[in-house]
């Protein structure tokens, strides 16, 4: 019997040594003290011991459970405490790393020259209206000083939503519909989408115009001149010589075409400027009487100049751009090189 306990005790110990894990360590303890264990076992064969060995057997199988208890109980501390260690070795993250890089966006080329365009004239004195792309032909055109079906309308490839609504071929409208509410003087600039038939690589059927208007008691021609001689150096260079030529708009009397010395060529002559040393950048020219009675005005007493300009011809002319398609195809490695 004695030997019989010693011998567990020696099987026990020797499993608890080879015991690497936590849970093989459980089935060791299962295995030498559960219920159905050999020295579970021995100690209710006890009973069947004469009465003077039964103390000495019960304190011996008493005494080996102990030593395998204590032993598993440390051993189980030591094995827990060591995969603890493991896990948060494992889990360990250092916070002092560098995260991942963030790619930049970057503000639009047209967002960005329409903001520049606007700021020239807000710091001029200019101020901002709005009005709806989807137009009556009231205001796109009647407005204007463009009667229906007069020819001068084919100056714009409108696009229909029915026969009296259209979406607006330019910002104009926004300019009639601000002098229909206020009276002068006003200095207004009216930027937006606007749209036309119109599609190739220097046309496309949306594209942004930034207009404006000056009405006051006495304008004159050379206030014209002045204000978009002053817009038009702060966009290209202080140094840049403008001219101005004859033109025709329905709603401007007279009319002038604005152009910029070539900004590529400096006025020698190049490809961007088709060798004439000048790029066309704004329509511009003094209100027709007619627009101002059409809004209400007195045409005797007001005078104004008006005038308009495509923003993303100015961005092409500006960044050496050729193909307008650029601008709406959103890759990004045309984007971010602006
Ligand atoms: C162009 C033509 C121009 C205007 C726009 C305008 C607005 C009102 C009255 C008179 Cl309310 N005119 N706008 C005037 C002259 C020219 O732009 O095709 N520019 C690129």
């Amino acid at each position: 019997m004695q030997e019989k306990i010693k011998d567990i005790e020696k099987q026990a110990l020797a499993a608890i040594e080879k015991a690497a894990t936590a849970a093989a360590l459980e089935e060791v303890r299962v295995k030498f003290l559960g219920k159905k264990s050999e020295l579970m076992a021995v100690l209710k064969s006890l009973g069947t011991l004469s009465l003077e060995d039964r103390p000495q057997a019960g304190s011996l199988v008493n005494a080996s459970k102990s030593i395998i208890e204590t032993t598993i109980k440390e051993k189980m501390t030591a094995l827990l405490q060591a995969e603890q260690a493991k896990k948060i070795e494992a889990e360990k993250i250092d916070v002092t790393l560098p995260g991942k890089g963030i790619r930049r966006g970057r503000i639009h080329p047209i967002t960005q020259v329409m903001e520049e365009a606007k700021s020239i004239f807000l710091r001029l004195g200019y101020e901002i209206a709005e009005g709806p792309d989807i137009e009556s032909d009231h205001y796109n055109f009647d407005g204007l000083n463009i009667p229906p079906h007069h020819p001068s309308r084919d100056m714009w490839s409108t696009l229909f939503v029915s026969d009296s609504v259209i979406l607006r071929t330019h910002t104009s409208p926004v300019q009639v519909r601000v002098m229909e509410k206020r009276k002068p003087p006003l200095a207004i600039i009216a930027p937006g989408r606007v749209y036309r038939r119109d599609s190739d690589a220097t046309h496309s059927p949306v594209f942004h115009q930034l207009e404006g208007f000056l009405v006051d008691k006495k304008v004159t021609f050379g206030d014209l001149k002045g204000t978009l001689t002053e817009f038009l150096r702060q966009m290209f260079g202080q140094n840049k010589k403008v001219r101005f030529r004859p033109s025709f708009f329905p709603f401007t009397e007279p009319s002038a075409e604005v152009d910029v010395e070539c900004v590529m060529c400096s006025g020698r002559g190049c490809r961007l400027c088709k060798e004439t040393g000048w790029l066309e950048i704004l329509g511009s020219g003094m209100i027709d009487p007619n627009v101002f009675k059409a809004v209400g005005y007195d045409a005797e007493k007001h005078g104004g100049f008006a005038f308009g300009m495509g923003i993303e011809r100015i961005a092409m002319l500006k960044y050496g751009i050729d193909d307008i398609r650029l601008f709406f195809e959103n890759d990004i490695r045309f984007l971010e090189q602006f």
